[in-house]
């Protein structure tokens, strides 16, 4: 298991803010071995965040705590047809 959901206070936060169509970063850093609150704020639009290769997802305005085991990257994708620039969302998050 790549990352679970933790019950626990969150050692930080990162905020993914989204419009219509892109992630206000193309890359999101957090650290390995901590749990990180993933929060997705949409100022333009109804999006969704789709973790690859895991099974986490982040619902609109909504915020997940994850901790990840080890460093590596994952593709970010929106899961919320949204519109034209859908397929263009895209963004990566990065453990470290
Ligand atoms: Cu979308």
């Amino acid at each position: 298991m790549v990352a679970v959901e933790a019950a626990v206070e969150p050692a930080s936060e990162v905020v993914l803010t989204a419009t219509d169509w892109k992630f206000d970063q193309q890359e999101y850093q957090i650290k390995a071995g901590e749990p990180v609150a993933l929060t997705l704020k949409s100022v333009g639009g109804v999006h969704g965040v789709q973790i690859l290769k895991t099974k986490h997802t982040i619902g609109n305005n909504e915020s997940v705590t994850l901790q990840f085991d080890k460093p590596g990257t994952y593709d970010i994708i929106c899961n919320v047809p949204c519109g034209g620039g859908h397929a263009k969302m895209k963004a990566k998050l990065v453990v470290t």
